[in-house]
């Protein structure tokens, strides 16, 4: 069951870990072979290298499109070792035998996801790598195939232990896996063209990933559960790195990625901001000179709730916002980064997990989300939609001041990330009252100024937060019951979509109670 590795091919897009590795390859005896960019790289490294040119022949042709498509390639890939007419033909046709392969990717998914034009990521679709990836992998018995820079390790591990050899065990693992990143570029490439063709669907075997962790339960403890990590790394709670803290639970990667998402609306260029989220909903979420300070904003909305939140900021850690955050029991702290002293100083909580994401999601980054319908699944595009880039409309008598309008898009922008309906109120860029998840929009209404209300009386203020806030609704008031709402509550400006049937009706009561609103045009349902 072991076979011995005498040769690898290696051509990888994605050049991290790879010298290292091939340099313990080398060490072992093994011979390398690899395309021109990888073999650029090992020849750079000081490595003897093969071109793959030089096997097939051929010199890599057609922009790189023709470089591994060849019976030389491919016979070494999939002869069968113990097969007499496989190893006559070998011999007859001077085919190596390869019997370790190292690829990844052209990069297809990152291409598409920084948003660019037709034709590059056309001449990024990888036709070579999966053919090789694919019969590497159906010749599991006699070859190792490694798709992802996480295996090297791996695979330097059993040749360690086994005196340059790799077992059946590993070999099937590798397969398997090989298989199922094809897959998954596959459905990326056929996802992209289904976005380009207007009328055709989404295709949710693009999310498709790798296991990062079997987690001990799900939502309830009675529910198994695991988490995947996508084909694209980019930043984000799939890919952050955890520094310190328990285990994450399921509802915490769900919350915090809640929670990084919504915070990641905040230009960190422009402002320092903070979110802080219970059950995947903002308890509060504020802007702010410094981290500090959007903190202390955002907790004020409702510090009850944050206790045993979930805390994600815009800006690395420092250590004046970890020294506040660290004052009452938080589950996660997320940011880009952290300093020295800031780790330090959560590091006095044990159990208190801190994730470094190495950046923030684009908001307006394409993607997909996906969830399963009883015999079947719902697939659509992200929401990336993001307030600064719509067209806002005036539509009554008073048009909003600065102020309101800077608060206006603030809350516009928080409204996005709370479950509809939603309700959020906000000041000075903070929340003041958050209303999410209510079956009639009137209810989550009286629950935000409600809440507004209680904010004030727990910071000992004698009026409702509400009074000259302004106040966001994620999808029109369908009457002008919830807006009277929110001007009794004493809020001067509203942002909503527009587009009801009754928008005349809801416009006039805005105007009767002096209010200023604009409408954006797009609608935040979120649920
Ligand atoms: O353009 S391809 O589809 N044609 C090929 O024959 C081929 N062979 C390997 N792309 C091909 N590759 C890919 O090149 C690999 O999957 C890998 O991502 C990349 C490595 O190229 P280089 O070594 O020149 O950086």
């Amino acid at each position: 069951e072991l076979r011995r590795v005498t040769r690898a091919l290696l051509s990888v897009s994605d050049k991290s870990g790879l010298v290292p590795f091939a340099q313990a390859l080398a060490q072992r005896g093994v011979e390398l072979v690899s395309t021109g960019g990888t073999h650029a790289a090992l020849v750079g490294a000081g490595l003897r290298v093969q071109e793959v040119s030089e096997l097939t022949g051929f010199p890599e042709m057609m922009d790189g499109r023709v470089k591994t498509l060849h019976p030389a390639v491919h016979g070494g890939l999939l002869a069968i070792r113990s097969n007499p007419e496989h190893q006559a033909a070998m011999l007859a046709h001077g085919i190596p035998s390869i019997d370790l392969l190292v690829v990844n990717l052209y990069p297809f998914e990152a291409t598409v996801a920084a948003g660019k034009g037709y034709d590059e990521c056309v001449e990024n679709i990888d036709i070579g790598g999966p053919a090789m990836i694919r019969a590497a992998a159906k010749n599991h018995a006699d070859v190792a195939v490694v798709v992802d820079a996480a295996d090297y390790d791996a695979v330097l591990g059993e040749l360690a232990a086994h005196d340059g050899a790799v077992t059946l065990t590993l070999r099937k693992r590798l397969a398997q896996k090989a298989y199922a990143r094809t897959a998954t570029y596959d459905a990326a490439i056929s996802n992209w063209l289904a976005g380009e063709i207007a009328e055709a669907a989404p295709d949710y075997r693009a999310i498709g990933g790798m296991l990062a962790e079997a987690m001990r339960y799900g939502e309830n403890p009675h529910q198994s559960a695991a988490f995947y990590r996508g084909p694209e790394r980019r930043p984000g709670v799939a890919t952050a790195r955890q520094v310190q803290g328990k285990q994450l639970s399921y509802n915490n990667v769900n919350d915090t990625d809640a929670a990084f998402e919504c915070v990641a609306e905040f230009d960190p260029a422009r402002t320092a901001a903070v979110a802080i989220i219970k059950h995947a909903n903002p308890c509060g979420v504020a802007e702010g000179g410094t981290l500090l300070e959007a903190y202390e904003k955002a907790l004020r909305c409702d510090p009850v709730s944050a206790f045993g939140g979930i805390v994600a900021l815009n800006r690395p850690l420092d250590a004046e916002a970890a020294r506040k955050i660290v004052e009452i029991f938080t589950e996660v702290i997320i940011a880009p980064d952290a300093s020295e002293e800031a780790v330090a100083i959560v590091a006095a909580k044990k159990n208190l997990r801190l994730l470094l994401a190495d950046g923030l999601p684009d908001p307006r980054a394409p993607g997909l989300v996906v969830r399963t319908v009883s015999g079947g699944f719902l697939a659509q595009a992200r929401d990336n939609a993001v307030v600064d880039d719509m067209d806002l409309k005036v539509v009554t008598r008073r048009g909003p001041t600065d102020e309101e309008l800077r608060d206006l898009r603030f809350a516009f922008r928080v409204a996005k990330h709370v479950k509809s309906n939603a309700i959020v109120y906000a000041r000075d860029g903070a929340t003041v009252g958050i209303g999410a998840g209510q079956m009639s929009r009137v209810d989550s209404s009286r629950i935000a100024a409600w809440k507004a209300a209680e904010a004030a009386r727990n910071t000992g203020l004698p009026e409702s937060l509400a009074r000259g806030a302004v106040v966001a609704s994620d999808a029109f008031f369908p009457f002008a019951d919830g807006l009277l709402a929110a001007a009794e509550a004493g809020a001067t400006a509203v942002i909503q979509p527009g587009g009801s049937m009754r928008d005349d009706e809801v416009i006039r009561a805005a105007d009767e109670a002096g209010l200023a609103m604009v409408f954006t045009g797009h609608r935040h349902f979120r649920h």
